[in-house]
């Protein structure tokens, strides 16, 4: 069995000074670059959005960062512009020790569908192709780090669980946005689907 480390987002933009910070979204680097070595495989995820992409506010006249929108997919939360492909923002936080990397898979390029999820856009059917890599891997346990831990983490994990990964989250090395009960509301989901919170 190979259990794969995956950090979720771990983006200049989700750390503070960047378009979308999340408190204390710097102080998980240096314990996650720690905690590699642990893991038969590393895996990256970055989002990864086109400009004007559609879960962006400024991409709706009227609406405002934070404000939730009705998308064919479901409810959406409207962001400020964040990790737009090659920009500053989207790049990795320096610090993150990227050349352990196996894998790095990029989502929410698709202008239409955001995708918080490693393994599903945000229609919960448009796959990611991270599964399929795992699948042929042999790896069938995961633990996941990284940012945010109430979005793209909680919808990786549940993702994760869902597909019959051993799923683990070790909220120690996680941060999140908190954002209307957000994190409660991740952290009671993450239990119900079977996802093991450990903190360390
Ligand atoms: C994320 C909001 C928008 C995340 C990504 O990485 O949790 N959150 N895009
Ligand atoms: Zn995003």
């Amino acid at each position: 069995m190979t259990h794969a480390l995956i950090v979720i987002d771990v983006q200049r933009d989700f750390c503070p000074g960047g378009a979308l910070a999340v408190t204390g979204g710097d102080e998980i680097v240096a314990p996650i670059n720690a905690r590699m070595a642990d893991f038969g495989a590393v895996i990256l995820t970055q989002d990864w959005h086109p400009a004007g992409h559609s879960s962006f506010a400024s991409s709706h006249p009227g609406q405002q960062p934070m404000d939730v929108i009705q998308m064919p997919y479901g409810p959406q939360v409207l962001w400020p512009d964040h990790c737009v492909q090659g920009s500053h923002g989207a790049g990795f936080h320096a610090a993150l020790a990227t050349d352990a990397a196996d894998l790095i898979i990029r989502k929410g390029h698709n202008p239409a569908i955001d995708s918080y999820s490693a393994f599903f856009e945000n229609d919960h059917q448009t796959p990611t192709g991270l599964h399929g890599y795992l699948q042929t891997r042999g790896i069938t346990a995961l633990t996941m780090v990284g940012l945010a831990l109430d979005f793209c983490v909680n919808f990786s994990a549940v993702d994760a669980a869902k597909l019959g990964y051993d799923t683990r989250v070790e909220t120690a090395l996680c941060r999140g946005i908190d954002l209307n009960g957000s994190m409660d509301a991740a952290l009671t989901g993450m239990r119900g689907a079977g996802v093991t919170l450990a903190q360390d």
